[in-house]
């Protein structure tokens, strides 16, 4: 086991669970220091049957708090960006991976902003075209399908082939030099895969398609992904461990029809600690 001093950075929404409220318990169940810089604090996430919201931008702290981090010569083995907020802090972001991350360390960025063929409240291609910059400096990328096409500037599609999911991976690649991790390719009605793209080579994990989807799934798999491959574990074992445990949230959940903006992904949290044999 290694522990890891990891820092995320992404908004806290404060009910929905989502983004920081996800990651920090996710990251630190998997035996990491999990430190947070939050992007913006909105009273919801800003999707479903939530409306009216609440938007606190918090790019203005973002160089007081570099700042006092350099002097305080605090630096990290992880940064893991998700959901941000503005297009603004995204030159803030590039910044404090140049100066906060150690030698060695990983970028790790989920272009979250989009899904199911559209952009989340808010956001332009301003946006796109920062989270497009924003992956050209990882290590790891963890876009979806909608995020890929906007990133690419290909058509989104229902349903699609090998060759289509090829193409965007391709494209990804001319993005992102370093891992490209593909979530929700899915060619039939039965299961879904995750394409991992790595040096010029290509695998895949597939699991079982749930009917319903819910918001956050995809930080709680960035986030298990990244407690278990800062252990150590190979892109493709770190992948199936978020995989697997994703999936429990969703069925963890799906029982209860009040429960619908976000995964029970707390219930699942022993069955994480096993999968990964701390
Ligand atoms: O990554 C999901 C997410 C995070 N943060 C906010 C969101 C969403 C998805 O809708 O609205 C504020």
């Amino acid at each position: 086991m290694s522990y890891k001093r990891i820092l995320t950075i992404q908004d806290i929404s404060c009910v929905g669970q989502c983004s920081i409220t996800v990651a920090l318990p996710i990251i630190s169940a998997c035996a990491h220091e999990t430190c947070i810089l939050p992007s913006a604090v909105l009273s919801t996430h800003t999707g479903g049957s939530f409306s009216g919201f609440t938007f606190n931008d918090l790019s203005e702290d973002f160089p007081k708090i570099k700042e006092h981090w350099l002097k305080q010569g605090i630096s990290f083995d992880a940064i893991y960006t998700g959901y941000l907020g503005t297009a603004k802090q995204i030159d803030y972001v590039c910044d404090i991976f140049g100066s906060l991350k150690r030698d060695g360390g990983k970028i790790i960025v989920d272009p979250a902003m989009a899904d199911n063929g559209v952009l989340y409240t808010g956001f332009d291609d301003e946006y796109v075209e920062g989270m497009r910059y924003l992956c050209s400096k990882a290590d790891i990328i963890l876009p979806n399908i909608t995020e890929a096409c906007l990133m690419t500037e290909t058509p989104y599609k229902e349903s699609y082939g090998k060759e289509y999911i090829d193409g965007l991976v391709s494209k990804l690649a001319d993005i992102c030099s370093g891992t490209v991790i593909l979530t929700g390719v899915s060619y039939n009605d039965r299961e879904v895969n995750v394409v991992i793209a790595e040096n010029g080579e290509q695998k895949s994990y597939t699991h079982r398609k749930i009917s319903k989807s819910y918001h956050g799934t995809g930080d709680v798999f960035s986030s298990s992904f990244v407690g278990a491959f800062m252990h150590g574990l190979g892109v493709l074992d770190a992948v199936k461990i978020a995989s697997d445990y994703t999936v429990e949230c969703i069925e963890n959940t799906i029982d209860d029809e009040a429960h619908w903006y976000g995964t029970k992904f707390e219930t699942a949290i022993p069955s994480l600690i096993r999968m990964l044999e701390l």
